[in-house]
């Protein structure tokens, strides 16, 4: 029993941003290390790097790894090719963070990703990802709803499920800013929520790993709305304890 607050690792959001002065920037949105802080955690942020020896160390330094939003995954990831509606890619974040999730997931490390996080532990372990839900027979937007900190769209949560308990609930509303999403789910990870099209809005590890992911950014509105507090309170408390 440590007293110690846990230590969770983010990795950078945005790495491809270039200044006025054509410098690149590697940054982080703020919200996702303030709702981490609020929870009761400090925060690493992570650079990416190509080394496994490198992301092993930042595994075995940090409680819990958290994997944030940003741009589309490349499809070759999927084995298949880019769709003219597929987005800008990162490839250097691609292959750093794909693999993050590969060894957070065999090092049983309390993961939790948001947005393209999901997508990346969906495709790190073999999934697949539909390169633009907006070409599908939608019933509902799940791109353009501003502002960031309102929810919108109902979302149905599995009993039973971790994310179920983490959100002390079976329903919430989220936001949703996605034109992604996961659509072939791996072995080894199961489908814990859905909107009210069917589109998979939450997976988690079919076993007793914590390795959640959501499709909707609940570090936009975890000052104000309860579940999405209750998220991070309960992956902080839960990788306090691993
Ligand atoms: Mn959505």
């Amino acid at each position: 029993m440590t007293t110690a607050r846990p230590l969770v690792g983010i990795t950078y959001s945005d790495t491809a941003f270039r200044d006025q002065e054509m410098r690149l920037r590697t940054y982080v949105t703020r919200k996702y290390f303030q709702a981490v802080q609020r929870a009761g955690a400090d925060v690493l942020l992570l650079p990416p790097s190509d080394d496994g020896r490198t992301l092993d160390r930042y595994l075995a330094l940090v409680d819990g790894l958290l994997l944030p939003g940003g741009e589309d995954i490349d499809p070759r990831y999927m084995g298949e090719e880019p769709s003219p509606r597929l987005g800008l890619v990162n490839p250097l974040r691609d292959t750093f963070e794909l693999e993050m999730a590969r060894r957070a997931f065999a090092a049983r490390k309390p993961t939790l990703g948001i947005c393209r996080g999901v997508q990346v532990m969906a495709v790190a372990l073999g999934g697949k990802l539909h390169q633009d839900v907006t070409t599908l027979p939608q019933a509902i937007q799940h791109t353009q709803q501003a502002p960031r900190w309102s929810t919108s769209h109902r979302v149905r949560v599995e009993a039973g499920s971790r994310l179920a308990a983490w959100l002390e609930g079976t329903e919430v509303f989220t936001n949703s800013f996605h034109h992604q999403a996961v659509s072939v789910i791996p072995a080894g990870l199961r489908p814990v929520a859905t909107a009210a099209d069917g589109l998979v809005e939450a997976l988690e590890s079919a076993d007793d790993r914590v390795f959640v992911g959501v499709q909707w950014h609940p570090e936009e509105t975890s000052q104000a709305d309860d579940p999405s507090r209750r998220l991070f309170a309960n992956f902080v408390r839960a990788a306090g304890k691993a």
